[in-house]
């Protein structure tokens, strides 16, 4: 039998300190529909500080009665309630003991970095030099985005969250281009949702993936670690598509005969080396997200 709304808000165990009065939030436009929901911007009165508006994000489902997307949401939002780092996304609340249930996110306003990339690789060929505040991506921005996301995601780590689904498209820029890792959409329990495996398997991000999680499920720090290559070279290619040309389902097999995506023309071989550890065979012998952070670090003092 089909559960109902509430048997599944009760799986959970949400603190109600989160609860927000649904009357007080004005829902804008949609901003974007990801894999499992879309994404509303919306404005909240702040009694606390002179009744200012402020500008927020809202995630919802796109379908009732939808238990992949209403347990991809209700995950998202329990382990939202644990974290607390400048370089991961922020829960200010929730709407949720009643249906539609939405979540509320801190807004970024220049959205996700996969967006911001592309658009600042436009403005590149396009010879402008600002357009809504993007700016072309300088050998700077290229460091520091890796360094901000290898600080959130060294925090994931420390305790203990897996994000699984770490790509540029699921890293939010903020005002004074601050990266925030968000959608933690793939968390456990989605992942493991047996309708999920057997009726969206092309929805699984293959290209991110490392060796081992597309093989047998696995997830750790370590296969982050790997996606985190990934997003490396995202955003040195601004934006591209990893893989260029290589259909998803013969990545397994060229990947385990040793095969990796090459040193991209403007990337240095510095640069390269760390990446390519992040696409280490063996999991342990890939670095952990604190040196990659404390790497970063490093290159970008070199470059100030
Ligand atoms: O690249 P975008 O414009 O930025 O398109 C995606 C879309 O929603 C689906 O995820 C945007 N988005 C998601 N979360 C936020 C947020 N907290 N603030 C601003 N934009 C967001 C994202």
């Amino acid at each position: 039998q089909k559960e109902n709304y509430l048997q599944t808000y009760h799986k959970f165990d949400f603190d109600a300190k989160w609860e927000f009065d649904r009357d007080k939030l004005t829902l804008d436009t949609t901003l974007g529909e990801g894999e499992f929901g879309k994404v509303l911007k919306a404005y909240i009165q702040e009694i606390d500080k002179d009744n200012s508006i402020r500008t927020v994000a809202v995630k919802t489902i796109k379908t009732k009665n939808n238990s992949v997307e209403l347990l991809a949401l209700l995950s998202e939002f329990q382990l939202l309630q644990e974290v607390s780092h400048p370089n991961v996304i922020k829960l200010l609340g929730a709407c949720i003991k009643s249906e539609p249930p939405l979540i509320i996110i801190e807004y970024c306003c220049f959205g996700s970095l996969r967006s911001y990339l592309r658009l600042s690789r436009k403005l590149e060929e396009a010879g402008d030099l600002n357009i809504d505040g993007v700016e072309p991506v300088t050998a700077t921005d290229v460091l520091s985005f890796s360094w901000q996301i290898c600080k959130g995601m060294s925090y994931l780590a420390d305790i203990k969250l897996v994000h699984r689904d770490l790509a540029a498209r699921n890293v939010l820029l903020a005002e004074g281009r601050v990266c925030k890792i968000s959608d933690f959409g793939l968390t456990r329990d989605v992942y493991e949702d047996d309708a999920y495996l057997k009726k969206s398997k092309d929805r699984v991000p293959v290209k991110w993936m490392s060796p081992e999680s597309l093989a047998d499920h696995v997830y750790t720090a370590k296969t982050d670690v790997w996606s985190f290559g990934i997003v490396g070279w995202e955003i040195i290619t601004l934006g591209a598509t990893p893989y260029p040309g290589i259909p998803p389902q013969n990545l397994y097999h060229l990947l385990r005969s040793g095969y990796r995506m090459e040193r991209p023309e403007n990337c240095s071989p510095e640069i390269y080396m760390l990446l390519e550890a992040c696409w280490a065979d063996d999991p342990m012998k890939r670095p952990s997200f604190k040196a990659l952070g404390a790497k970063f670090e490093s290159l970008l003092g070199k470059c100030a």
